[in-house]
């Protein structure tokens, strides 16, 4: 049995994400970032970089694993299941081409946006201009990826598309909308209709201490 350390987060969603995709049963564990709980001595023991998600696979086949990073998460699920990732060729090359472009491009931006819109402590608009002008350059990049096939990496849907779908799925934060991306558009809906993300999203939310 899998377990999973996260809470309602861009990263942290897209390993229910893949866990769902795949079918494979985990134990969920809420880590509240808004209330610091990543901090913890117990969970850093987990992750030193103190971040959600954390992987725990009790059952691997070299003994217990402990993995962190959301991208290589999504790798490890694919390449254990034989599932959400081409074995060779360009359609894993076109892949792995999006899960580095999710996590040091896209991903960051989006981040940096939300972070300087909403939560710095003093106003910093040159920061807000810069990282809201490359979220969105960014998401033009992607869009112009969906105008050419149905999925961020060709025919099919892989864990390429969880990368991008977490940080979309969150990108109010970012102050991003998909009003000039109509490819994005179109693909953001058909991934967040599927039964299997749907199920994701609501497991993380019910992390999410109502008030
Ligand atoms: N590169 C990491 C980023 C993880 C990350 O930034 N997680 C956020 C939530 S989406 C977090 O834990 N934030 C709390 C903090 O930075 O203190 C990944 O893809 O897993």
């Amino acid at each position: 049995m899998f377990e999973v350390y996260a809470f309602a987060t861009p990263n942290s969603v897209k390993v229910p994400i893949a866990l769902e995709e795949i079918g494979l049963p985990y134990v969920l564990h809420g880590v509240n970032v808004r209330r610091g709980e990543q901090k913890a001595p117990e969970f850093v023991a987990l992750n030193a970089n103190a971040k959600v998600p954390v992987l725990v696979d009790a059952a691997a086949p070299g003994g217990r694993l402990v993995l962190t990073e959301s991208a290589a998460i999504l790798v490890y699920l694919a390449e254990t299941s034989g599932r959400l990732l081409p074995t060779d060729g360009e359609g894993r090359a076109r892949v792995f081409e999006q899960l580095f472009f999710h996590a040091s491009g896209l991903g960051p931006a989006f981040g940096q946006a939300g972070f300087f819109q909403r939560q710095a402590a003093e106003p910093q608009s040159l920061a807000i201009a810069r990282f809201s002008a490359e979220a969105n350059r960014t998401l033009g990049v992607l869009d112009g990826i969906l105008a050419e096939c149905p999925f961020v990496a060709g025919d099919a849907f892989t864990v390429a598309d969880i990368a991008h779908f977490g940080w979309l799925w969150r990108r109010e934060f970012a102050g991003v909308g998909l009003e000039a991306t109509p490819h994005v558009g179109r693909w953001y809906d058909a991934v967040a209709a599927r039964p299997a993300v749907r199920r994701a999203i609501e497991r993380v939310n019910a992390l999410v201490p109502q008030a």
